[in-house]
Order: structure tokens, then sequence, then C-alpha cells
């Protein structure tokens, strides 16, 4: 696979409604989304990062700067076996994963499509669909939050994760449990506590909740380990979790009972599938992690799920809960019965919308061999 040029691009999509969590709330997002030319075929990647360092410390402008100042020139020129070589070539550059991931996947697609196989067959998937769940955010009211789950429910999704923070939990808990005693649900508090609030987290156990995500900070595994042991409630990673190590040793400390995996936030598939595998041994059920990606990262968290150990319902939902219009050909639909069915047409199985992409892009850069 001779990588020839790369092409990034900015893009800007207004969310249809704005997504609140502990840090912050978006209401537009600013994607990344790279091209590799390689030979006639073309992969397509997306950065997860987030407009501000808030939920880590890569952000957009960060994510520019290190793929066409250092991750696109390791690559360019090159004749590589097979994408999972470029994690090698990047491990001059410490951390921003999020960019590396975004040329790493856009390799991958390349690759399966050179191949002519499915990315999700190409990354050692097994299931023909995948159960899907929603993530919540804070709203202007708790009667807002009750509509939307009302919505979601109805809609077929099979777990609902509310995103929490302090002010904005216990009392919101209670409600959403009152009117439904049954359905699966998980809160995610994207570090809005301290382990002097233990007490206080101690009181979630009473709502059975399937699991509570990254209660303490975001580099922490330790104290979520000493935090695990006074909760009956399982402990979710997310933040912290940022390689296949980390993975490891929160397993191996009881930091928590069960992993989300997003493939940016990790450095790309490699690393994503090494995690996969190492909870697979340890018998620690994962799920997809979302980061309000458009159409194209949303097509390889949907491929990374087709592996058998994405065994609970992921975030990876319909196009049109995030956009009016998605950038992929066709949008990604969930059935009633909340499951999305995989496709089997080469690389990510969705078609690229190029001059809706042409559209939304406020700037462009193509970076070539030898240039
Ligand atoms: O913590 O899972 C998170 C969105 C942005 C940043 C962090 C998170 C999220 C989500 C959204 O929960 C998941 C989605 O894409 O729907
Ligand atoms: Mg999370």
């Amino acid at each position: 696979m001779k990588i020839e040029a790369i092409t990034l691009r900015e893009i800007h999509m207004p969310l249809v409604h704005f997504f609140e969590t502990s840090f912050g709330r978006t209401y537009s997002r600013r994607i990344l989304l790279l091209t590799v030319y390689c030979g006639g075929v073309n992969g397509w990647g997306e950065c997860v990062a987030g407009e501000d360092p808030f939920y880590s410390s890569e952000w957009t402008e960060s994510s520019w700067l290190t793929i066409t100042r250092h991750l696109a020139p390791a690559v360019l020129g090159r004749n590589l076996e097979s994408a999972r070589d470029c994690a090698a070539l990047f491990s001059r550059v410490r951390g921003h994963r999020m960019a590396k991931a975004a040329l790493e996947n856009a390799l991958w697609d390349a690759e399966a499509k050179q191949k002519n196989m499915p990315l999700w067959k190409l990354l050692g998937g097994t299931r023909n669909e995948i159960p899907c769940g929603v993530s919540i955010g804070i709203q202007d009211s708790v009667e807002q939050l009750l509509d939307k789950i009302q919505i979601e429910l109805a809609a077929g999704y099979r777990r609902i994760k509310i995103k929490v923070k302090p002010g904005w939990d216990v009392n919101v808990l209670e409600k959403i449990r009152s009117r439904w005693a049954d359905i699966t649900l998980s809160c995610d508090a994207n570090s809005a506590y301290t382990l002097d609030q233990v007490e206080h987290l101690r009181s979630f156990d009473q709502f059975n909740l399937l699991m509570i995500e990254q209660p303490l900070w975001d580099d922490d595994i330790f104290y979520h380990g000493r935090l695990q042991r006074e909760l009956r409630t399982a402990i979710c990673l997310d933040e912290s979790i940022v390689n296949a190590r980390a993975a490891a040793v929160a397993v191996e400390t009881g930091a928590c009972r069960i992993i989300n995996i997003k493939v940016g936030r990790v450095g790309g598939f490699t690393e994503a599938r090494k995690i996969h595998d190492i909870c697979q041994s340890q018998k620690i059920p994962v799920w997809c992690g979302g980061m309000l990606e458009s159409g194209i990262g949303r097509a390889h968290n949907i491929a990374l799920s087709t592996l058998p150990n994405f065994s609970l319902p992921g975030d990876v939902s319909a196009s049109k809960r995030y956009w009016k219009e998605d950038i992929i050909d066709p949008e990604v639909q969930v059935s009633g019965q909340g499951m999305i069915a995989i496709r089997d047409q080469p690389g990510t199985g969705y078609e690229i919308k190029e001059d809706l992409i042409e559209r939304l892009t406020a700037r462009k850069e193509t970076l070539r061999a030898g240039a």
C-alpha cells in the first residue's frame, strides 16, 4: 500500500440537538476528516477530538497540527504492508492518539478496499448486526430528559445512558426509575466526582444501573479500584483507558468491571483490538463508545463493534439523532429492535457523500509524498 497523498480537511456540522456533559455543552461540531490516496484506492478517517481540550487534552486545532506536521510526513511515500504498520511509524510522537487514529483508521479502510473485503472482516469481526444504546446529555429540565428517554425507548434502543454530575444525578435517576423500573440504564460522569463523594456514589447502587462510567479523574486508575471495592454498581472506564497497557492495569487491579473502547481515544484500530483481546481473555465485557461522530467515524465504530467481546450495546446510534443530513450513504439506521445491520461491501460499506463534504469544508490541505 503506497501512500501517495493525504488530504486533511475540517468540516462544520451543527448538531440536531445540543449535547451536554459534566464538562460542557456542544451545539456544533468541527470535525477533521482525512483521506489517504494509495494507488487507486482511497481510505477515509475521522479525528474524534473535540472542539476544546475538555474531554481529553486533544482538540481540533492540536490534531490539525499534529497530523500535518508529524503524522502525515511519517507515512507519506512509504509502502506499507498493512495499516497495522503505522503504529510503529507514529511511536516517536507521544500521545495525540486521536490524531494517530484518524490516519491509521483511514489506512485500514484503504487496506480493506484494496483487499476487496469489508473492514469489519479485516478487523476480525464476527457479528452481522450490533446492539445499540443511546447516550443522552444533560438537559435544561428533568421533564425534557424524560421525554427524550421515552422517544429513544420507543425507537428500540437497548440501553439508556444519561450524563450525570453533582446536582444532576440521584434526583434525576430517581425520576427515571420511578417511571421505568426495569430498563437497562447506566450513567456517565466524565470525571465529575472525587473520592470524598464515596457515600454519595454508593447511593447510586439503589438504581440497579448496568454501570457508572468514569466517576473519578480522567487520568486515574488506582483510585477507581478503591472506589469499585466500595460500590455494588460496576464501574466502566472510558477516559483513563488510553492504551492496552492501561486496560491491563485496570483489569488486574479491579478498577472496573466493564471497559468502553473508543477507537480514537486509544490511537486506532490496532490498539483497540488489543484492548478487546485483553478484556476477552479476562472476561471483562466491552462496548463501543461514541464521540458525536459524523458518518465516517460512526461507520468505523460499527465495524469495530462486530468483534466478539463487544457484548454490551454501544453508544453507536442512528445518524438522524445527530445530523440533519449525514455525510455517508446510506445513513446509519437502527431497527425497531435496536440493532444496526452490518454491510458487506468493501471498506466500511458506506459511500462517502463527497459533494456534501465539499460544501461543509472550512479548510483543506493536501500533502504529497516528496513535496
Ligand atoms: O464520555 O462517552 C463520552 C460524547 C463526547 C465526549 C464524551 C462522551 C460522549 C458521549 C456521546 O457520551 C456518545 C455519542 O456519540 O452518542
Ligand atoms: Mg464516557
